[in-house]
């Protein structure tokens, strides 16, 4: 018989499992195939109809790190996979469990982080007759991700897991969703009757430059470019192309400009490495190499390119390359291998045209200083509240090459995002695209636990912090020490500059006020290291306290509600 526990009048979940080496449940195969990918910890909340995959975990030699909130499961997954290049894993259970994680893979997909979210469903044999926490879950999920589909059949597990995964790394990754029936997790069946994938051995390279030919292409209108800029996008990290990101632009001379998780590929102090004068490099640029990144949002949808630029677009996904923008020449395939093939390439001509840049990166390093002198006072202001430049001043001199940066928040961050700069490779983290308040405490438990090695600081928004806040007791339990920064203004600052300058100041109160929390007291109620800052000249001794307190902390830092960041003012991220 394949399903003895489902048949015996015991419930599947209580009844005990057998001892026989010969036959393996549902659970127990998933935890094989998670073990073959890779996965070395789960981020879960718990739930009758998944904890055959912890049995599962405690014979392979997985963590389980169980969080309070399955949206901080999901997001720690996707950080998980940012911070250590393995694909993340959360696990939830049915209905509730899994709706909380909605909003996690959700980030995931529009970041195109590498996670599988396993959900647990009721049992195959009550399908569509109203079971406990009973829903549609694939069909939730099926807009949100890569891959999405219920487990069939426990001899299934194991190769549905490692399905799930190859298609989370298809193009540009992104999250897979499996849901398993409880009775399919729970039952057992003969181990010889299920396909379990071997390590290494059910995978393609995603190492792929494409067409050779464009490879030649871009070689050739490089050497010819005076004036070329090249944007480095998530990808280039996703991919873990810095190194020959580095490569590319030394060699060739291409001034660089990073953005999202590439933010760090080179740093501040780097000769190629430029920030503040990006929207200048690319209104005079005869070249411009837009690597690993969409035409969104964030970049204007491509039309704040000039037309007379010639645009090359490298990318994951073939879907990107052309999308919303006209391009010169569109590569498809890893950002990292396509750049390395691109420098030897033309690296193989007599002049590789790098030579005759100077006076481009004297222009650029000029553009550059002025903005950066032009902001200076605003950074060092004595101003008391303190304004959210000195805040984000005093955070960026506090980073050493090994701090892991999170940014968690509405205009705090988009302050910071100007003045803050990560020292090393994929030492930066934000939400990406979507823009999700939220996932900074999540981020801060998969960067840690996942880096232990690393610092990590976090600058979160009094509102941000408390959607995911309760889960700094997971950081305390785990013994995960970082720096938390909260930006306290009492509000949700970014919405209120919105309100205000539409409704005018008497009608911008609306929705968007916050008690005046004591997140340091927060913090030490729960366990970790907390103080409160009012004075600028405070901020740098505090973070160090908090640095050597070994312990999660949160400064508490009140900023002035009245000062909003250029970005916000803008409103750049509608247009
Ligand atoms: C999950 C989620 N809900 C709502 C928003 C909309 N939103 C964008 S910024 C912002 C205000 C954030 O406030 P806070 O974190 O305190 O930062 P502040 O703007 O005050 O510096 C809100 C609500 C969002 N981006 N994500
Ligand atoms: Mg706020």
């Amino acid at each position: 018989m394949v399903q003895t526990a489902r048949e015996s009048a015991v419930d599947p979940i209580l009844a005990e499992p057998s001892r026989d080496p010969e036959r393996i449940s549902g659970g127990h195969l998933v935890a094989k195939a998670l073990k073959a990918e890779g996965v070395d910890v789960i981020f879960t909340l718990c739930g009758g109809h998944i904890i055959d995959i912890y049995d599962g975990c405690v014979d392979e030699g997985i963590a389980v790190v169980d969080v309070r909130h399955e949206q901080v499961a999901a997001h720690a997954a996707d950080g998980y996979a940012r911070a250590t290049g393995k694909p993340g894993c959360a696990v939830v259970t049915a209905g509730p469990g899994t709706t909380d994680a909605v909003t996690g893979v959700a980030n995931a997909f529009r970041a195109e982080s590498p996670m599988l979210l396993i959900g647990g469903q009721g049992a195959l044999n009550q399908h569509k007759m109203g079971s406990l926490q009973d829903l549609p879950h694939v069909d939730m999920m099926t807009p949100i991700t890569k891959f999405a589909a219920t487990v069939p059949h426990t001899a299934r597990a194991a190769d549905m897991v490692s399905m799930a995964y190859r298609e989370a790394y298809s193009g540009a990754p992104g999250p897979s969703f499996l849901e398993i029936p409880r009775d399919v997790l729970d039952a057992e069946v003969r181990l010889a009757d299920c396909t379990i994938p071997e390590p290494g051995r059910y995978r393609a390279s995603t190492k792929s430059i494409g067409d050779p030919a464009a490879i030649q292409q871009l070689a050739d209108i490089l050497v010819k470019a005076k004036k070329p800029a090249v944007l480095l996008g998530t990808q280039v990290w996703t991919g873990r192309g810095s190194d020959a990101a580095i490569d590319f632009v030394r060699t060739l001379n291409v001034p660089a400009y990073m953005n999202g998780s590439a933010r760090g590929t080179l740093p501040p102090g780097d000769p190629h490495h430029f920030h503040l004068s990006r929207r200048y490099a690319f209104n005079n640029a005869d070249v411009i190499i837009i690597v690993g990144t969409p035409f969104d949002f964030r970049m204007g949808y491509g039309r704040r390119l000039p037309k007379g630029a010639t645009v090359v677009q490298i990318d994951m996904d073939y879907r990107t390359v052309g999308k919303n923008r006209d391009i010169d020449l569109g590569l498809v395939g890893d950002p990292g291998s396509i750049l390395a093939a691109v420098t030897q390439a033309a690296s193989g001509r007599i002049d590789n045209g790098a030579a005759g840049r100077k006076p481009w990166f004297a222009e650029l390093r000029s553009e550059e200083t002025s903005a950066y002198e032009k902001r200076l006072p605003r950074q060092l202001s004595d101003a008391s509240p303190i304004h959210p430049l000195r805040l984000a001043h005093e955070i960026n001199e506090f980073l050493t090459e090994d701090s892991i940066y999170i940014g968690d928040g509405g205009d705090i961050v988009t302050f910071s995002g100007g003045v803050v700069q990560p020292k090393s490779p994929g030492h930066w983290m934000d939400p990406g695209p979507l823009g999700t308040l939220g996932v900074g405490i999540p981020f801060v438990l998969a960067a840690k636990y996942g880096r232990p090695d690393k610092e990590v600081v976090a600058l979160f928004g009094d509102g941000a912090f408390s959607l995911t806040g309760w889960d700094f007791e997971t950081l305390v339990r785990f013994n995960l020490p970082f720096v938390g920064v909260v930006g306290n203004n009492s509000s949700m600052n970014q919405i209120r500059y919105g309100q205000a300058a539409k409704y005018g100041a008497a009608r911008a109160r609306v929705g968007n006020t916050l008690g005046d929390v004591r997140y340091d007291e927060f913090a030490r109620m729960l366990g970790g290291y907390g103080e409160e800052v009012r004075d600028p000249a405070d901020i740098g001794p505090a973070l160090q306290r908090a640095r050597e307190s070994g312990l999660p902390s949160l400064i508490n830092v009140w900023v002035d509600p009245d000062a909003y960041a250029p970005g916000t003012m803008n409103q750049t991220m509608y247009k």
